[in-house]
């Protein structure tokens, strides 16, 4: 591990797992655990579907709309490389940002469809860097008995499966692997307490582990 000493700024905090892990809400209980605490956080998802490339993706999602493998990946990609300057000034104004799907999910679900996973990296190569990748940890058979599954284009057993060996194959030591087979509440109480020391570290301008 290198220390990286990092100017004081809001952290850049990244929620990861399969479809129906919980993520999404855990980001928000999360988030308004942290507002309480006097913390100064934003919640922000990718893909960010308000956008125009937003739009394209959410007709993709919703199979309203075929699009080729690769073209698709770059659109996700781009809908992350738009808010760039956006999220680096928020960061460093102080906010911290809690982001439910990152890079970790470009790469992750098309390499699942067989594109070459170095290919996938190359489009999330500089982008701002997560402080802390929380991975909700879930067994694919157990997301999907949950509410909702399979709706979305991805949302199938075998094809979640491959997704969570390329998450695997992309875990360092910025990742912090929670159960998400647990309750709720504990699962809660694990993203708490690894969120409250990274925007710790941020805050004061202290040196990460990396
Ligand atoms: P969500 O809105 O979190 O339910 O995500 C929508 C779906 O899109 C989900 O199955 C994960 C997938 N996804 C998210 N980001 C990317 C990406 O960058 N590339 C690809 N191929 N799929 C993604
Ligand atoms: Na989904
Ligand atoms: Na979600």
């Amino acid at each position: 591990a290198v220390k990286v000493a990092v100017e004081k700024r809001g952290a850049l905090i990244v929620l990861e797992g399969l479809d129906r892990s919980g993520k999404s809400s855990q980001c928000r209980a999360l988030a308004s655990f942290l507002r309480e605490r006097g913390e100064s956080v934003e919640e922000w998802r990718f893909p960010d579907r308000t956008t125009a490339i937003g739009q394209m993706i959410s007709s993709y999602l919703s199979q309203t709309a075929e699009l080729d493998d690769s073209a698709i990946h770059l659109l996700f990609a781009a809908n992350r490389w738009e808010k760039k300057s956006s999220m680096e000034s928020t960061l460093r104004n102080g906010t911290t940002l809690l982001v439910d799907r990152y890079s970790y999910s470009g790469v992750a679900f098309s390499a699942a469809k067989g594109l070459d996973f170095q290919w996938c990296s190359t489009s999330e190569t500089a982008l701002p860097a997560a402080d802390l990748v929380l991975f909700l940890d879930i067994d694919p058979e157990v997301a999907a008995r949950r509410g909702e599954y399979g709706l979305e284009r991805y949302e199938e057993v075998d094809f979640q499966r491959r997704v969570a060996t390329y998450y695997q194959a992309m875990r360092d030591s910025t990742w912090q692997i929670v159960d998400a087979n647990q309750s709720v509440e504990e699962v809660q109480e694990a993203l708490r307490e690894a969120a409250v020391s990274v925007i710790q570290s941020c805050k004061s301008g202290a040196e990460l582990l990396r």
